[in-house]
């Protein structure tokens, strides 16, 4: 299988200290993707390439025009206003309950109308590094759509949590999203399975009115985890999209055995919506070693795990997501995309 990766993903990069003090523990950090890119290529997992640029016409599909150009211009603006030495931009404000949604004009009010929490700053290379992790959706899906059998897209940033305008999550443009509606603009059939420990809400959003793009999550139940807001199991679908949302909510602590169940239920959903291709938004945050979630998989589960959905035997466009085990990151995604290639 193809693996597309950019090392524009490392101009993403928050600081983990200050004159030599430890800050707060950061998660979402460039040795994530080194370690991916580390262990499938010592497995020989498949031929690593950049992306190709399909430029901002893709992403404008998904995502709408007031989000794009924010993204663009918020760094320098929220540099302009609060001094050069900022590295990092974050909000400060949002338009809760009872406050109108309005972004205004000023900079820290906008970035609480676009950000939905505290954990996604907005650094000098961001812009960057979220267009190419796009690009590298995008170049994964030109693969499959010509034929390939699989294809993985080591995105980083992150994608799932960003929705048609609201970035969050540690995710700014939902890099399986835009790949899943590229492939429809090309008349494909597409399912989303996301398989991350957080609810995949930005996908979820996009696509809950359209009964076109059917799009399942199994997930932590937001009842005690993040996003906390989005990805109950009556969450349907709206309008003709009735029906084309499946969320899976599980249990704190949950493993294997439960785990399969859910997913089995999640790949009947997919099976029966009759796609040609699978867009799998892979999160390995499910691991029972991540420091930031709650359920309970092991290195080989991930191997079982790839081989339950390559079963489903449709073409696929593999996303990375989350996961945040450092020390074992690189091995459980290897274990889950050779369990995909296993016949
Ligand atoms: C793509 C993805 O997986 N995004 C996840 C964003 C989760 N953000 C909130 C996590 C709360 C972390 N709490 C840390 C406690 C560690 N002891
Ligand atoms: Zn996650």
């Amino acid at each position: 299988m193809q693996i597309i990766y950019s090392p524009a993903h490392r101009r993403h990069a928050v600081a983990t200290e200050f004159d030599g003090v430890k800050l707060i523990p950061a998660y979402e950090v460039p040795e994530r993707a080194e370690a991916v890119l580390q262990a499938l290529s010592d497995r020989r997992l498949g031929a690593i390439r950049s992306p190709e640029p399909f430029g901002l016409g893709p992403v404008a599909r998904v995502h709408d025009q007031a989000l794009i150009r924010f993204l663009e211009t918020a760094f320098a603006k929220f540099v302009k206003k609060h001094g050069a030495d900022v590295r990092e931009a974050y909000p400060s404000s949002w338009p809760a309950r009872r406050l109108r949604q309005v972004p205004g004009e000023d900079i820290d009010g906008v970035m609480g109308y676009f950000c939905f929490d505290t954990a996604t700053p907005l650094l000098d290379g961001t812009w960057t590094a979220a267009r190419e992790a796009v690009d590298c959706a995008l170049t994964a899906a030109q693969l499959v759509d010509q034929g390939a059998a699989h294809a993985f897209a080591l995105c980083r940033p992150p994608g799932h949590h960003a929705a048609s305008d609201l970035y969050g999550g540690y995710c700014f443009f939902n890099n399986a999203a835009i790949a899943a509606q590229w492939l429809r603009d090309r008349g494909r059939r597409v399912a989303i399975l996301d398989v991350d420990y957080h609810h995949g809400n930005g996908t979820q959003e996009i696509f809950y009115q359209r009964a076109d793009v059917l799009s399942v999550s199994i997930h932590a139940d937001p009842n005690w985890a993040f996003p906390h807001f989005l990805g109950f199991a009556d969450e349907r679908g709206e309008g003709a999209g009735e029906g084309f949302n499946l969320n899976v909510p599980l249990p704190y602590g949950t493993g294997w055995d439960s785990y399969a169940q859910a997913l089995d239920t999640a790949l009947a959903k997919v099976a029966a919506f009759g796609p040609e291709v699978l867009v799998l938004a892979l999160g390995l945050d499910t691991f029972g070693h991540d420091p930031i979630s709650k359920f309970r998989l092991q290195t080989e589960d991930y191997l079982r795990m790839g081989e339950t959905i390559g079963k489903l035997g449709l073409p696929m466009v593999v996303t990375m997501e989350g996961g945040y085990a450092l020390g074992q990151l690189g091995e459980i995604t290897a274990n889950a995309l050779e369990g995909l290639l296993t016949p």
